[in-house]
């Protein structure tokens, strides 16, 4: 089990054992160690083999470690079957849904008998909910938007999320001697947001083999299929996985195939029938006459293979250079391939910089001395401090005193970092009118100054917006932080009319960030596909709350790869000195 996949079951644990009016310290014990465990950066399935002592981690009391050991070693855990037999385990369903929690599902289980998601859908359309003390309308309404989201979500999975389950799988396929080669196709390879299903292609000297190392995985819950040259399981976490098995001869027209999008290999297919050709996965034919029309079933192989070993000379057939998955979803690229257009597209070593992350002086867990370092390890030229400010409170936001504060020990660190510029910032706090959270003569002497929404989520697009527009339009504004404040899988984006925005920012030099973090994505690839047509300069910053999360900057990379951005359009990929220029003009 993957540390994702345990901290989920402790944290139903927690979930389950509030509703049975548990003692709130072990309700807590076990939120705790969910968070600990799937922040943590070795996996605990590997301090296990090393044998280490787990309640030397912070949090990890004894009964919890021998929780994490059962979940490694059987893949379930005893005590929340136990807890099942008084529990219904489908609330955890209803417990995770928006506006729900504990409490809520206790009361909803306790007096409608509402034990599933479905049943509680029926109620809360039947108006009972709204009837409920502590509930009312709003609260219904909001319940079944609820739903509606988690309908859509719950069969997919964050790229993060398939990531930490993928790789692990595909080590284990790499362990067996009958595999030549093996990729991630589909959504995956695209780098999109949130994927459905994995889908693995590989070539194998011996496919049975292969196959049966395939569906003996030992996280596989269900074999949903198994031939020779197809298998598809079903892994505890939920997440589908499809194993085809090919030819040489073919694997490139596969790897097109199924890498998908399905728009984009329309495109392919028509440019193949113009030439007089046939493009399917298995390669690219020349057809030849009638022989094509013998029966209903066509010959798959039928015609000349002119094409198919690798995805370069299947795309040489169609008369196109080599397009990059993430590019792959018919947003224009077959046409601008076609015209030489593509744009070389942004590359992680092309990041100098990271421009959004906390320290210990806010919610971060590391000093300014560990992120420096951390940062300087990276190769990074610069880097901004944007410890949070005061209107967030419960982060130990800071004021104007404290900033001034902070900047000493920064000196101090920076005497001891000259490779790595560290810039004073600070990621200030829209206001609920669109004033800023910081004073204005602390604003000017910052290097950079990150504005964001933390609060008032449920403002109505158009008040939503000119609170903004306002803070867009303040002079020493420099970036507007993860714009549209949506969790992805977990929290919609606020109501908001993006293209104003984007302009705004566009007419006052603001940059937009982009917001690398999984969990965030923020702007989405469509909203920056639109920041690069209004000629905005994107900002692509990893949001670390601790020294690791740094190596999240890739998520950024390939989505903003997804949006056709190039080194050039993006701020933190310029030197020093040209991005502070940048930032003035
Ligand atoms: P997902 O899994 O929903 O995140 O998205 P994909 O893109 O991975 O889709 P999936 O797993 O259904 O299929 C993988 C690829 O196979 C897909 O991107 C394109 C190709 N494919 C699947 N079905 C069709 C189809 O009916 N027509 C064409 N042209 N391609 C298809
Ligand atoms: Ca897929
Ligand atoms: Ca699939
Ligand atoms: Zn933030």
């Amino acid at each position: 089990m993957e540390n994702l996949e345990i901290a989920k079951v402790l944290s139903q644990m927690g979930d389950l054992l509030e509703i049975q009016d548990a003692n709130p310290f072990r309700v807590r014990a076990y939120r705790n160690a969910a968070r600990l465990v799937d922040g943590h950066a070795k996996p605990m399935r590997k301090l296990v083999e090393e044998e280490s002592d787990l309640t030397e981690l912070p949090g990890i009391g004894k009964e919890m470690a021998k929780h994490i050991h059962e979940l490694i070693e059987t893949g379930g855990l005893s005590a929340l079957d136990e807890l099942a037999e008084k529990i219904p385990r489908s609330l955890i369903d209803v417990i995770e849904l928006p506006g729900v929690g504990p409490k809520k599902a206790k009361k909803l289980w306790k007096e409608l008998g509402i034990e599933t998601v479905d049943e509680l859908e029926q109620r809360a359309e039947a108006g009972e909910v709204a009837a409920l003390d502590g509930f009312g309308e709003k609260s219904q309404q909001k319940i079944l938007t609820g739903i509606e989201q988690f309908r859509q979500h719950r069969s997919r999975f964050k790229l993060v999320e398939a990531d930490l389950l993928v790789a692990p799988l595909l080590e284990y396929l790499r362990e067996s001697p009958e595999i030549e080669r093996l990729e991630v196709a589909g959504s995956y390879r695209r780098r999109v947001e949130t994927v459905g299903d994995i889908d693995l292609l590989a070539i194998a000297s011996d496919a049975d083999a292969v196959m049966e190392r395939f569906t003996s995985y030992p996280k596989v819950t269900q074999v949903q299929m198994s031939g020779s040259t197809r298998g598809r399981v079903s892994l505890q976490s939920g997440l589908e996985v499809d194993l085809r098995i090919l030819t040489e001869p073919s694997y490139g027209a596969a790897l097109v195939y199924f890498t998908g999008s399905k728009e984009h290999n329309i495109k392919l297919r028509k440019r193949a029938i113009e030439r007089g050709l046939r493009l399917s996965e298995y390669g690219v034919f020349r057809e030849e006459g009638d022989d094509q029309q013998e029966s209903g079933e066509r010959d798959p192989w039928a015609g000349e293979l002119v094409a198919g070993r690798s995805e370069k000379q299947v795309y040489a057939a169609v008369e196109l250079p080599w397009i990059a998955p993430e590019l792959r979803e018919d947003r224009g690229e077959v046409e601008a391939a076609a015209k030489g257009d593509l744009p070389v597209l942004l590359d992680l070593a092309d990041m100098r910089g990271d421009l959004q992350m906390h320290s210990t002086w806010s919610d971060g867990k590391n000093s300014i001395e560990e992120m420096v370092a951390a940062c300087a390890a990276r190769g990074y030229e610069y880097m901004a401090l944007t410890d949070h400010s005061k209107a967030l409170a419960m982060t130990g936001g800071l004021d104007a005193k404290r900033v001034r504060e902070q900047w000493k020990e920064i000196e101090e660190v920076q005497e001891r970092y000259p490779e790595i510029r560290i810039l004073r910032s600070q990621e200030v706090d829209i206001l609920a009118d669109g004033t800023l959270d910081q004073d204005d003569d602390v604003l000017e002497e910052l290097d950079v100054v990150v504005i964001s929404v933390h609060s008032r989520f449920d403002l109505p697009a158009a008040e939503q917006t000119a609170r903004i527009l306002v803070a867009l339009q303040h002079a020493q504004v420099d970036i507007l932080a993860h714009p549209t404040g949506r969790l992805i899988n977990r929290r919609p984006p606020f109501e908001l009319q993006i293209d104003e925005v984007l302009h705004c920012a566009k007419e006052n030099g603001v940059v937009v960030e982009l917001n690398a973090h999984p969990e965030r994505l923020d702007l989405k690839d469509t909203h920056l596909m639109l920041a690069r047509e209004l000629g905005l300069k994107v900002a692509i910053s990893t949001d670390a709350h601790r020294a690791r999360d740094l190596d999240l900057m890739h998520y950024g990379v390939e989505q903003a790869r997804r949006a056709w951005l190039s080194k050039a359009d993006v701020v933190n990929a310029l030197p020093l000195k040209e991005f502070l220029q940048q930032l003035r003009s």
